[in-house]
């Protein structure tokens, strides 16, 4: 062993967490292989990559919480078709499939081009869908809501003046980033944690294609231009370009950094104006920019645009990522509405102001705790541009003028929330507190005077979660997000109850006409 190596697995040895020193019921991996092939391969695949049931991987596992693979081993999972194998395996063969489920396997799983190629089904060519939509008389197309249910794995298509179901399909298991629309809002496109990306037409309700792009995934972003599908994966690390019109995939990135180590994506994004995807990643300081303007001038493969080393503007070329290097990581994106600048925040609480061409740093940002800037919205007061974001690891949302990069405001909300959410005709921000134990209330913002100016428990002791707003925005569409949960509409003015609907575990739902014309109460 080289001394390199030495130091190397000495590190690793040093870094090991404290539990790894504790004595825990010895993982025993060739018994515990053995339950596996006879018990879960059938659902969870071979290699535990996932099948019918989702994969068994310790990156798809992590979100659990301690204790919980072996309670679902134990008692199953309800709703689902996982079932329950106390009594079928004694406690040491349930607790030695538990820890080995969540230890890495011998061989770091693979998704190679044929395994994304072999994954992809398409339901029905796009050119048999019917020309129009196929929607109920008197049902706007634009103003249909996508709801993910994520109880039970499913979709709801809601009409948004009527607010009736139109339709409810299974999704791929655990969809995660916000459903991304084509510009014309026909099609959705999702991406689900374990690495499924579907296309789905909202004129004849049905599924058109879908591709299994990796193992775990976060996120997909649908150039301005309708053209492609941008994934971002963290496991293998790549990105990966589809077709947006039956989802055959064009090509893939690996995501290697300047000093070669493979980086996590953390989300990808459409910046419409700039006819580019714009990538965050999660463990190196770069961020990543790739045009799809057929028009842009190639750049040479591989450049790293380093602010700090004063180099002038290199825009990205046709599908050739650009590297702009950062001096730390920061993985949280939020952009100006002309996406000339990213606001960009790190894990540790750090934020900083990046002008896109240049690659300047051009602020350092006043944002502590855990700001969730992907879910942060823009507003105008005064003649002044605002940013306004929640806070994960705060009550509070921060006000920031985005002309002068400076703190505005922070207002105390009721607890540390995922989503803010306005609406252009609505003089409110809705906030929740889902992070603390004040979860079923939401706080309501005056964007005028930045004042809470009013707490509301829709149904107290319950998560009351994501908002969103019709296309006039004079409701709001409220996730209950229990299981059994519930979809309650509200009068956006009056804050009166208007109908409810039952839903399993809502979480986000996208209204059509608010994402594609880029309402600057929601996100993109
Ligand atoms: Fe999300 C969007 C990151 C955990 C529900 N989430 C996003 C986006 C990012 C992100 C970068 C914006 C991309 C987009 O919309 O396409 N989320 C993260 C995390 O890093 C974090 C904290 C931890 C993780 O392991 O992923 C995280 N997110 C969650 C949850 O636990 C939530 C509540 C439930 C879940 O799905 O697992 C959750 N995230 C959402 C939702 C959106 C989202 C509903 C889209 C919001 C919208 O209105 O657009």
């Amino acid at each position: 062993m080289s001394a390199r190596h030495l130091a190397a697995a000495l590190a690793w040895l040093l870094a090991a967490p404290l539990w790894a020193a504790t004595p825990v019921t010895p993982v025993t991996g060739a018994r515990a292989a053995a339950l596996y092939d006879q018990h879960c391969l059938a659902c969870h695949g071979t290699g535990r990559l996932g099948g019918m049931g989702p994969a068994l991987l310790p990156q798809s596992l992590e979100r659990l919480k301690p204790g919980e693979i072996l309670a679902t081993l134990r008692q199953g999972r309800a709703a689902t078709q996982m079932p329950a194998f106390a009594g079928r395996l004694d406690d040491t063969e349930l607790n030695e499939l538990a820890a080995w489920l969540g230890t890495p396997p011998a061989q770091p799983p693979q998704w190679t081009a044929t395994d994304m190629a072999v994954s992809r089904v398409q339901y029905v060519a796009e050119a048999s869908l019917p020309a129009s939509a196929q929607l109920p008389a008197g049902v706007d197309p634009h103003n249909l809501f996508v709801v993910v249910e994520a109880g039970d794995h499913h979709v709801s298509v809601v009409d948004g003046d009527h607010f009736t179901r139109l339709a409810r399909f299974q999704s791929r298991f655990a969809l995660h980033g916000g459903p991304k629309f084509s510009p014309d809002g026909r099609f959705v496109y999702f991406a689900s944690r374990d690495g499924w990306v579907s296309q789905y037409d909202l004129y004849s309700q049905r599924m058109v294609a879908e591709i299994r792009v990796g193992l775990n995934t976060r996120n997909v972003a649908v150039s301005a231009d309708g053209r492609w599908v941008l994934a971002g994966n963290t496991l293998p690390e790549t990105l990966v370009l589809l077709d947006a019109h039956g989802l055959m995939p064009r090509q893939t990135w690996p995501v290697r950094d300047r000093h070669g180590r493979l980086s996590r994506v953390s989300a990808v994004y459409d910046a419409a104006p700039r006819q580019s995807f714009i990538v965050a990643l999660k463990d190196s300081d770069e961020l990543w920019e790739i045009s799809y303007n057929p028009q842009a001038a190639p750049v040479y493969p591989g450049m790293v645009h380093d602010y700090r080393m004063g180099e002038g503007v290199a825009l990205p070329g046709f599908l050739q990522p650009r590297v702009t290097a950062l001096d730390m990581v920061l993985d949280d994106f939020f952009f100006d509405p002309a996406y000339r600048h990213v606001m960009a925040a790190s894990r540790e609480g750090r934020a900083e102001v990046i002008q896109l061409d240049t690659g300047v740093k051009v602020a350092d940002l006043a944002l502590d705790g855990m700001p969730h800037l992907g879910s942060g919205i823009t507003f105008e007061r005064d003649g002044q541009r605002l940013m306004a974001t929640p806070n994960l690891k705060g009550g509070k949302v921060t006000v920031i003028d985005m002309d002068r990069w400076q703190l505005v405001s922070q207002i105390a909300t009721p607890g540390p929330g995922f989503f803010l959410r306005s609406h252009e005709n609505s003089p409110y921000a809705w906030v929740d507190a889902m992070m603390s134990p004040r979860k079923d209330t939401l706080g309501i913002i005056d964007k005028g005077t930045l004042q809470l100016v009013k707490t509301l428990s829709v149904r107290p002791g319950k998560t009351n979660a994501h908002v969103e707003f019709t296309r006039d925005g004079r409701y709001v569409l409220l996730s209950i997000m229990e299981n059994p949960g519930e979809l309650v509409v509200l009068d956006a003015t009056t804050f009166a109850e208007v109908v409810s609907l039952p839903m399993s575990k809502p979480i986000g739902k996208y209204n059509v006409y608010n994402k594609i014309n880029r309402s600057e109460g929601t996100s993109h």
